[in-house]
């Protein structure tokens, strides 16, 4: 039976390398529809974490994953020898920037040289790690074809872009459609085949380079727009207007317009990283991906602009930073999530201490014991702490905060995400 049947009918055995918030949540959507799973990572903890049906991804279920791992469906191991069996594989490694702020692909390259022990006829890998244009082709076949297996003949190649949104409850795995783009055009659709059998619309292009470019281009613009929006919020304080309600009304536009909203900068693993990937290849070309540099400079900025607005604020109380007791409200990357990578947040605690300041934060979200928030002090949302406080900075708008009871206990609130939208109060500073 060939491969393509074995996936129509469920039977193919599949793989996925890296389980992270796009890997588990794709090897439990290939489990729920039927085909027997393996999760694969490097992180014994994550593998035991799997097996006893702890979900460790908030937008993964326990009772989900225990359901696939107790019927059997989903097997989670750190031994790469089971690709052997297995007939499909996707990567789902993580594709971060050096402090150069080069493309780091150095997880990529190890699994792929783990497939590559184990590759046989007619097996399937799908990269879905965001990475520049070029990788598959340039990197990962070459390495592939070095077992004398012949690309869409003897095995399957092709780049299919991660689009999870973390925490967004509108669209999960399986109703966000899958960009597919294969090495040759059998590798197309092979690959289109295997999202097709989880249900997952599919839009197959024409090569891997243009699925690589697709993801680069989705997140180079939102970068570039919040960059935008930011330097409007920059502009609209030198003019005295209020950017919240210039984006407001500019939003009633049912066409032609998208709002983006000022904020204390870009965090996350996706959007401050992902256009650098597309920027360095593209100087590589011999072309400067000026929007792309520029914006990451405005939104680089937000966090010092931040802290200058805090200083403003403690200036009207006529303290100055050094010595006064500042509370960061919300420091995960944005609203609603527990994930703090590359958060403004740090950014801004850093730069407050480095001032003298004495840093609070409150999140309840984000659990404790993260090394970057250890120059500042974890407190509940009190009345005794909240009267101790010099100056609040609402920094990420979470929905479980009681804004009220910050606003009414600290003299002084810089808000950067307009949560006190409507409310009037001399103690509030806008972004
Ligand atoms: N941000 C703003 N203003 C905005 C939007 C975002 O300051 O108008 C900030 C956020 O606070 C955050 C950063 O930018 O710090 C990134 O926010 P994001 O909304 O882009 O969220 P991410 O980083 O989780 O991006 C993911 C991306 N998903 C993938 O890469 C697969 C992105 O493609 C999604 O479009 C995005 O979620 C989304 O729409 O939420």
């Amino acid at each position: 039976m060939s491969l393509v049947e074995r996936i129509r009918n469920h039977e193919a055995r599949i793989g996925v390398i890296g389980l992270g918030y796009v890997g588990l949540p794709l090897v439990v959507e290939f489990a729920r529809t039927g085909f027997d799973a393996f999760g694969i990572d490097v992180a014994k903890a994550k593998i035991d974490q799997i097996n006893s049906g702890k979900s460790y991804i908030p937008d993964v279920p326990s009772e989900l994953l225990a359901e696939v791992v107790t019927s059997g469906k989903l097997r989670a191991t750190t031994d790469f020898s089971v690709l052997a069996n297995l007939d499909t594989v996707n990567i789902c490694v993580p594709t971060p920037l050096r402090k150069t702020r080069d493309p780091d692909i150095s997880y990529v390259v190890s699994a792929v040289e783990e497939v590559k022990k184990y590759l046989h006829r007619d097996q399937l890998i799908i990269l879905e790690s965001t990475t520049y244009p070029g990788t598959t082709e340039e990197v990962i076949l070459p390495i592939l074809v070095e077992t004398g297996l012949k690309v869409g003949e003897d095995f399957y190649l092709a780049f299919s872009p991660e689009r999870v949104d973390p925490g967004n409850k509108e669209y999960k795995t399986g109703d966000i459609p899958k960009v597919v783009g294969g090495i040759t055009p059998n590798c197309t659709e092979v690959a289109s085949e295997l999202y097709r059998a989880t249900s997952i619309e599919t839009v197959a292009v024409s090569s891997a380079n243009v699925a690589e470019t697709v993801k680069l281009l989705e997140n180079t613009f939102r970068s570039v727009n919040i960059g935008l929006v930011n330097e409007i919020a920059l502009m609209c304080n030198k003019m005295g207007i209020d950017v919240w309600e210039v984006i407001e009304a500019a939003a009633t536009k049912p066409f032609g317009f998208m709002p983006f909203y000022p904020g204390p900068g870009l965090g996350g693993h996706c959007i401050p990283i992902d256009p650098f990937y597309l920027s360095w290849k593209a100087k590589l070309s011999g072309f400067e991906a000026r929007f792309i540099e520029l914006a990451g400079q405005i939104n680089g900025s937000m966090p010092e602009y931040v802290v200058s607005k805090i200083a403003d604020g403690l200036n009207r109380l006529k303290k100055s930073v050094n010595g006064s007791r500042v509370l960061i409200v919300g420091v995960s990357y944005k609203a609603d999530i527990d994930d703090i990578r590359e958060s403004p947040a740090l950014d801004v605690i850093r730069l407050l201490s480095y001032r003298g300041a004495e840093v609070l934060y409150h999140d309840r979200l984000v659990r404790d014991g993260h090394e970057e928030l250890a120059g500042a002090e974890r407190v509940s949302l009190t009345k005794e702490i909240l009267s101790g406080v010099d100056c609040a900075a609402i920094i990420t708008n979470h929905s479980n905060v009681e804004y009220g009871l910050v606003l009414e206990h600290v003299p002084v609130v810089v808000d950067t995400r307009n949560v006190y939208k409507n409310v009037k109060s001399d103690k509030i500073v806008r972004l």
